[in-house]
C-alpha cells in the first residue's frame, strides 16, 4: 500500500503555487497549512460499509478517505456549517485515472486550442491569465455520484456520503473569449476537454468530456485558475480547470490542457458509455427496468442539507432550537427552502441568507420548539427558481447519480 502523503512532492508543488499566486496578482499572506484536526480518525457514514479513515493529503486537511490512488476524498459535513464557501483545503477530491499530475511547471504549461478552428493555438499560463478579461462566479462543484452510498439497492462506484460537493468562488477567464480567439469554423458543434491525467494501462480511455458549442460559448462556462482567491489545490486541478456552472462536476475537467473543437458528437468512452442517466423525470428508473433511454448527465437539480444538527444530536423539549444549513438550486437559484420539524407533517419557510448568485450554495436559517420528548425527524426541501422541488422519495438509477431526495436528520428530544 502506498503512503498517500508521498503521492506528491512538497517543494515543487509549493513553488508552483507561489508562482501562480504571483501571476494572479494576489496580495497577502498564504493561509499556511492549517490542519483542522477532526475528533476521530475514522468516521462512520450511515450506510453499509460506511467506515472511512480520515487522512490528510497534500494541501488538504484530514478528509474522509474512499480511495488512495487515484484519490477520492470526501468533505466532512461539519465543513458545510462553517460558511457558504468551502475551504480549499477541505474541498472534496475525485480523479478517475491513476496517473494524476503531482508537479506542474508553471513556465512551460500550455493549453492547446485545436480541431475545427481557423486559428489553432498554444497558449502559456501567463498569456491566459493576463491576456483575457478576468471573470468570477460562485458555483457549486458536485460529483454526479454524490450520495451514491445511500442508493438502495446499492450500485457500484465511489460510495460517497453527502460530501462530494463544495462551493467556491472561481476566478479565471470566460471559455468564450478563448474560443473566439481560436475562431471556430462553420460546422463546429462540440468542444472536447482533456487534462494531464492518464491511465496506467495503454488501453485505458483517457478522461475527456465535451459540451455543445453553444453551451461552451455561453459566457458562464469558464477556465478557472483561482478558487476562493487562491490558486487551485493540485488535487483540484492546478493550474487550470473547466468550471461549468449548474452542471455536474464530471464536466469540470481538471489540469486542463486540450480544448478541441469537433464537428461531430464526441463518442469517447466518458461521453458515450460513462455518466449516463435515464432520460426520465429525476433521472429515475426501477432497478432492472429494461428499454430505458440513457443520456449524458447534465444540469443539477436542487438540494438542501441541515448542517447545524446531525443525526443523533440531542435537544431539550420546550426550548427553541436554531436550525441552519445550505441549499443550492442546481442550474438556477433557490426560490425557497421549507423546513419540517416533525417528519413532514408541518412545514414552514426558512430565512435565506446572502445571495452569491444562482449557482452558489445559499445558507438558510430557521428555528422550532420541540414540544414533546422522543425521536424527531427534521426535513428540509429546496425549491429552485424553475419551480423544481426536491422529491420526497429517493430517485434510483444504476450509476448512482443525481440523488436529490429531501434529507432527514434524526435527533432526540430530551
Ligand atoms: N482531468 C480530470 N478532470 C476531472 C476528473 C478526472 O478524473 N480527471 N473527474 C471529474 C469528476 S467526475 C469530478 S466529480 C470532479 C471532481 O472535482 P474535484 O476533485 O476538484 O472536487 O472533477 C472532474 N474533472
Ligand atoms: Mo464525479
Amino acid at each position: 500500500m502506498s503512503n498517500p502523503r508521498r503521492i506528491n512532492t512538497y517543494r515543487p508543488e509549493r513553488r508552483a503555487f507561489l508562482k501562480m499566486l504571483a501571476l494572479m496578482g494576489a496580495a497577502g499572506a498564504l493561509a499556511g497549512g492549517e490542519l483542522a484536526a477532526l475528533a476521530a480518525d475514522v468516521v462512520e457514514l450511515p450506510f453499509a460499509n460506511g467506515a472511512r479513515r480520515v487522512e490528510a493529503f497534500p494541501q488538504k486537511r484530514p478528509l474522509l478517505l474512499l480511495r488512495t490512488r487515484p484519490p477520492l476524498l470526501e468533505t466532512p459535513m461539519s465543513v458545510f456549517n462553517a460558511g457558504v464557501f468551502t475551504a480549499n483545503d477541505a474541498f472534496y477530491v475525485r480523479w478517475h485515472l491513476a496517473d494524476i499530475p503531482t508537479e506542474i511547471d508553471v513556465d512551460t504549461y500550455r493549453v492547446r486550442v485545436f480541431g475545427h478552428v481557423a486559428s489553432p493555438m498554444d497558449i502559456y499560463l501567463s498569456e491566459l491569465v493576463r491576456g483575457f478579461a478576468p471573470f468570477e462566479i460562485a458555483a457549486v462543484n458536485q460529483c454526479s455520484g454524490n450520495s451514491r452510498g445511500f442508493f438502495t439497492p446499492r450500485v457500484p462506484g465511489g460510495e460517497w456520503g453527502n460530501g462530494a460537493m463544495g462551493n467556491a468562488l472561481w476566478s479565471g477567464i470566460r471559455l468564450k473569449d478563448l474560443l473566439a480567439k481560436a475562431a471556430p469554423r462553420a460546422g463546429a458543434r462540440f468542444v472536447r476537454f482533456n487534462g494531464l491525467d492518464k491511465g496506467t494501462q495503454p488501453n485505458t480511455p483517457d478522461f475527456m468530456k465535451s459540451l455543445d458549442i453553444e453551451h461552451a460559448m455561453n459566457g458562464e462556462v469558464m477556465i478557472a485558475y483561482g478558487m476562493n482567491h487562491q490558486p487551485l489545490p493540485m488535487l483540484n486541478g492546478f493550474p487550470l480547470r473547466l468550471v461549468v456552472p449548474g452542471w455536474f462536476a464530471t464536466y469540470w475537467v481538471k489540469a486542463l490542457t486540450d480544448i478541441e473543437v469537433l464537428e461531430h458528437p464526441d463518442d469517447n468512452f466518458w461521453m458515450k458509455s460513462a455518466y449516463l442517466v435515464p432520460d426520465t423525470p429525476q433521472a429515475s428508473m426501477k432497478p432492472g427496468q429494461a428499454g430505458v433511454k440513457m443520456v449524458p448527465i447534465g444540469r443539477m437539480p436542487p438540494r438542501s442539507f441541515i448542517t447545524s444538527l446531525k443525526d443523533g444530536d440531542t435537544v431539550a423539549a420546550g426550548r427553541r432550537v436554531a436550525v441552519g444549513g445550505i441549499a443550492f438550486g442546481g442550474d438556477t437559484g433557490i426560490a425557497r427552502v421549507m423546513f419540517s420539524p416533525d417528519g413532514g407533517n408541518n412545514w414552514h419557510e426558512t430565512d435565506l441568507e446572502n445571495d452569491y448568485g444562482k449557482y452558489s450554495f445559499r445558507r438558510f436559517n430557521t428555528s422550532f420548539v420541540p414540544a414533546s420528548k422522543g425521536d424527531a425527524v427534521l426535513m428540509v426541501q429546496a425549491v429552485n427558481n424553475d419551480g423544481l422541488a426536491q422529491p420526497l422519495q429517493p430517485n434510483w438509477n444504476p450509476g448512482g447519480y443525481a440523488r436529490n431526495v429531501v434529507e432527514r436528520t434524526r435527533i432526540r428530544v430530551l
